[in-house]
C-alpha cells in the first residue's frame, strides 16, 4: 500500500491537506483541516523534544475537534461553516467569559486559526529566504506579527527560547522531504497561498459571527 505511514514524511503531502479541505463552494472540511494539523504536529515532532510543549497544545486541540467528528452530533462538523451554525444556533460556545462550553469547537479551532496565521507568515518568509537565512529570526518574526499577541508574556518567552533552537534553513528544507531547494521553493510558492485562502475564509466566518475573541 501506499498509505502515507509507509514512505517518508514529506511536507507537501500536509500542505495538500489544506488545499484538499477547501470544497468548491469554499467550505472548509474539518477532518480534512484536521488532518493537515495532524502532520504539521509529526513534522514539529521531528525537529526535537524542545518542540514537544508547542506540538502539545495542539495535539490537543485536534483532539478536541475529532471527537467533536466522531461523536454523536458528527453530521454537523463536517465543515468549519457547518460547525460554527451548529454551535452557536444550539448555544454550545461560550461567548463572552468561560462558562458551561469551554471546550466549544469554534473556540477550539480559533487557536488552530491563529496558529495557521503564524504558519503563512512563516512559510512565506521561508520561501523568500537567502542560503544564509536564519530560521529563528523568521519564526520570531512571523510569531510576533501574529500569534504572539494572543500569549501572555510566560508563553511568548518559552515560544521565544524554542525559536532560538530551530535547526538551520539547510536542515529544515532536509526535513521537509521535498528534494532540491528549488523543489522546496516551489513548494512553498504553491502552498502558502492555499494557507492563506484557508486562513481568509475562516477568518472572514469568525468575523462575520464576532468569533475572533472567543474565550
Ligand atoms: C517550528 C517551530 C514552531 C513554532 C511555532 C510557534 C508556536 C508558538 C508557541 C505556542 C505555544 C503553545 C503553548 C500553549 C498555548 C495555548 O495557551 C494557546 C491558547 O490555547 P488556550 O486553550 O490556552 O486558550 N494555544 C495556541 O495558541 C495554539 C498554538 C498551537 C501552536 C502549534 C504550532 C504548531 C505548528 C506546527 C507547524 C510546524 C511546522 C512548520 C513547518 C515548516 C516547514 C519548514
Amino acid at each position: 500500500s501506499t498509505g502515507p505511514e509507509n514512505h517518508k514524511f514529506s511536507l507537501q503531502e500536509v500542505l495538500d491537506s489544506f488545499r484538499v479541505c477547501l470544497s468548491e463552494d469554499e467550505h472548509v472540511s474539518l477532518e480534512r483541516y484536521v488532518a493537515g494539523w495532524r502532520g504539521l504536529v509529526k513534522f514539529m515532532n521531528s525537529l526535537g523534544n524542545v518542540f514537544t510543549f508547542i506540538s502539545k497544545d495542539a495535539v490537543s486541540k485536534i483532539q478536541i475537534l475529532v471527537n467533536f467528528l466522531n461523536g454523536e452530533n458528527g453530521s454537523h462538523y463536517v465543515t468549519i461553516q457547518s460547525m460554527v451554525k451548529y454551535e452557536l444556533e444550539n448555544g454550545l460556545v461560550d461567548v463572552s467569559k468561560r462558562g458551561t462550553h469551554p471546550e466549544s469547537g469554534c473556540r477550539t479551532l480559533l487557536r488552530l486559526h491563529r496558529a495557521l496565521r503564524w504558519l503563512e507568515l512563516f512559510l512565506e518568509r521561508l520561501r523568500i529566504s537567502k542560503e544564509d537565512g536564519k530560521t529563528s529570526v523568521m519564526c520570531a518574526d512571523a510569531y510576533n506579527e501574529s500569534l504572539s499577541q494572543h500569549h501572555p508574556w510566560v508563553i511568548r518567552k518559552a515560544a521565544g527560547m524554542a525559536f532560538c533552537v530551530l535547526p538551520g534553513r539547510p536542515t529544515f528544507f532536509e526535513v521537509m522531504n521535498v528534494g532540491s531547494t528549488e523543489k522546496v521553493v516551489e513548494m512553498l510558492g504553491e502552498a502558502v497561498p492555499m494557507i492563506s485562502k484557508v486562513y481568509k475564509i475562516t477568518e472572514d466566518l469568525y468575523a462575520q459571527n464576532n468569533l475572533l475573541e472567543l474565550p
